[in-house]
């Protein structure tokens, strides 16, 4: 159905999610066995959990940051790269991911709404540093050198970033991706309805239907790293 609309799309925004990076090996939060499954959301991803129990927070982001080195970028990843890099109009790429696996697979732009792993906030001065090892040590803040590094990640209850710049371009866009997610968490569930009622056109590409798939336009059922590559190949052979 999309596929004729492909040679008009002008301004694309790419909502993606922990589905993007499944077939890389890092686990996503609601599949059997998954994140989620691991540990209680209220434990690990609330400003209360990391105030009841800071070490265990930081342990469990110190071993997902930790374990970024043992995984590798898929082919979903490569061809949202490849998309960035040939497509003639402006591309927005949304993550909700904190993986670099968008960058290593060599996306130059890359809006993290949910803040990144291989990044620290400090709640003294509130700055934000580049930071790829432990926290659990209470290291210095590189800035105000006061030991309150946390992780830079958005939890529950807080504030995604960039939100602004993220509504300004779903009023925009004439076609809006979803790539790997349940569409379980808001603001980033309710982008799809945003985008529609815009009058962009909206498509999911995902293993299964998720929440919010009856919002979309098309939806396509699969793996990412077979949708993703073929969809771009549409985008651009169109
Ligand atoms: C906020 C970072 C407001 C941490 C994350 C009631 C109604 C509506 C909203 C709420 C409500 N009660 C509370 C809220 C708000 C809350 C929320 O939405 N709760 C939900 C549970 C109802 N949201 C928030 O709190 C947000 N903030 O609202 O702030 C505010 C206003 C003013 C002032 C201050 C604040 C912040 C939410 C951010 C939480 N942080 N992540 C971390 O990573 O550790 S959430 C985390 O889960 C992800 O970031 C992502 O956003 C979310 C969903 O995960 P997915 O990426 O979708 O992964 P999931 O496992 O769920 O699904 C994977 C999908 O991939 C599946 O569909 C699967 O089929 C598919 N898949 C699997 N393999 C493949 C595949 N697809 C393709 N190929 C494959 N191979």
């Amino acid at each position: 159905m999309l596929e004729g609309l492909m040679a008009q799309v002008e301004r694309i925004v790419i909502l993606t999610g922990a589905g993007i990076s499944a077939e890389s090996g890092i686990d996503t939060f609601r599949s059997a066995g998954g994140l989620w499954e691991q540990h209680r959301v209220e434990d690990v991803a609330t400003p209360e959990g990391f105030a009841r129990n800071p070490n265990l927070v930081l342990n469990f982001y110190d071993m997902r940051r930790a374990a970024l080195a043992s995984v590798a970028p898929n082919p979903a990843h490569a061809a949202l790269a490849r998309l960035e890099r040939e497509f003639a109009g402006e591309l927005l790429l949304v993550t909700q991911n904190v993986d670099d696996l968008h960058e290593r697979g060599g996306s130059r732009s890359v809006l993290h709404m949910h803040g990144e792993l291989k990044s620290a906030l400090c709640s003294a001065c509130e700055m934000r540093s580049p930071w790829h090892v432990t926290m659990i040590e209470r290291p210095p803040c590189p800035v105000c050198q006061a030991p309150t590094l946390r992780p830079d990640v958005v939890w529950f209850g807080e504030m995604p970033y960039e939100m602004g710049r993220i509504y300004a371009a779903l009023e925009n866009c004439d076609l809006f991706v979803s790539i790997g997610t349940s569409g379980a968490v808001y603001p980033a569930a309710g982008f799809v309805a945003e985008a529609r009622a815009n009058g962009a056109r909206t498509l999911e590409l995902n293993l299964e239907p998720s929440e919010g798939s009856r919002l979309f336009h098309e939806t396509r059922h699969g793996p990412a790293s077979a949708l993703v590559p073929q969809w771009v190949e549409e985008v651009l052979g169109g």
